[in-house]
């Protein structure tokens, strides 16, 4: 990183202490003239300095980026987002984290956008991604577990970003099976979890996640403004991107280690106590039948359980699910 990025990152790191132009002088080698001079070019890129008389230098807004330096300072990850690519604007980050995956990137990269033009959801589906209002991110993992057990990383995934929202905002978001994330019933976040494996198992997971945080209504494509919400929407406050990512990547790190270690157990209470499916009457859509019934729990595999009116119990491993008002 740049010498203007390390001085950021320094007076990031004094908890709000303004450091003064002489002692960053001193530590960088430099004069306090191309201190200020570094200063200037920080507030052109958007960041809020106070220069306190005869104490120095304060940091007092980040800009509203995603850039690694502000992820980084203050992240409590060991290994998620030690790494961090970032590009202003790409197609899809899951091309580029497959492409940094194939190459070897370490367990732990992530990949960063303000803007996708190509940004995909399940079944080549379309997720439209507005500039700098969402977070559209894409995590390289590489577990050392079986194949069958990729699937409940989408699950263990939608936890971690409701716990994410609810550390950072005041909002409860549900989940609905298998990987929406709703507030007051519409859409918030979608999770795409891909996979790259050979006949030795996992290589790499691939989980993309598109989270809308600051979009208002009209940000939104026509074709999902009746269906999708954001954090702003949900709560009427802007919400800091940066802390949300924070967030999310150290509930990743967290509820992915205990499901490698523990398994899926207690995982699934947390995802059952947040879901929005479990003990209600539903209808699943599959490719060519219907089924209602009540959705009484998952498996461990992931795997929705709805018990029809003939007292049947029946597994969904995919279908659109549909809140429905009676079962008869
Ligand atoms: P999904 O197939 O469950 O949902 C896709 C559907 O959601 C679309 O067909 C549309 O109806 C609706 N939709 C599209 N955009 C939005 C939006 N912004 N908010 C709410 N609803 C929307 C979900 O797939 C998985 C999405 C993963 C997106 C991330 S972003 C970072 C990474 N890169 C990439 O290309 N995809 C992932």
């Amino acid at each position: 990183i740049t010498v203007t990025l390390k001085i950021a990152k320094r007076l990031l790191e004094s908890n709000g202490e303004a450091v003064s132009g002489q002692q960053l002088a001193d530590e960088f080698g430099i004069s306090r003239t191309a201190i200020w001079k570094h200063i200037k070019e920080l507030e052109e890129k958007g960041y809020d300095i106070e220069s306190v008389k005869r104490k120095g230098y304060r940091i007092v807004t980040t800009p509203d980026t995603l850039e690694p330096l502000g992820i980084q300072t203050g992240l409590k990850t060991k290994r998620i987002g030690q790494k961090i690519e970032y590009v202003e604007s790409c197609a899809s980050t899951q091309i580029i984290a497959h492409q940094l995956a194939q190459e070897g990137a370490p367990d732990g990269t992530v990949v960063l956008t303000e803007t996708q033009t190509a940004g995909r959801g399940r079944m080549a589906r379309k997720w439209d991604s507005a500039a700098k209002k969402g977070v559209w991110m894409s995590i390289i993992l590489r577990p050392n577990v079986a194949p069958q057990k990729a699937p409940q990383f989408t699950l263990v995934t939608a936890v971690a970003i409701v716990r994410a929202i609810e550390e950072v905002t005041k909002l409860q978001p549900k989940i609905k099976w298998p990987n929406d994330i709703l507030l007051n019933g519409k859409k918030c976040t979608g999770i795409l979890t891909e996979l790259q494996s050979d006949a030795d198992g996992i290589q790499a997971l691939i989980i993309g996640i598109g989270l809308n945080v600051n979009q208002e209504k009209e940000d939104f494509d026509p074709e999902v403004q009746e269906i999708a919400t954001s954090l702003k929407m949900a709560s009427g406050e802007t919400v800091n991107r940066q802390k949300l990512v924070q967030s999310v990547l150290f509930y990743m790190e967290l509820y992915t280690q205990m499901y490698i270690d523990e398994g899926f157990g207690m995982l699934k209470i947390l995802w059952e106590s947040y879901s929005t499916t479990i003990g209600h009457p539903v209808r699943a859509r599959m490719a060519n039948h219907t089924l209602e019934g009540i959705a009484e729990g998952i498996t461990d595999e992931g795997v929705l359980q709805l018990r029809t009116p003939d007292g049947k119990l029946h597994g969904i491993y995919s279908a659109d699910i549909e809140m429905a008002n009676s079962t008869s």
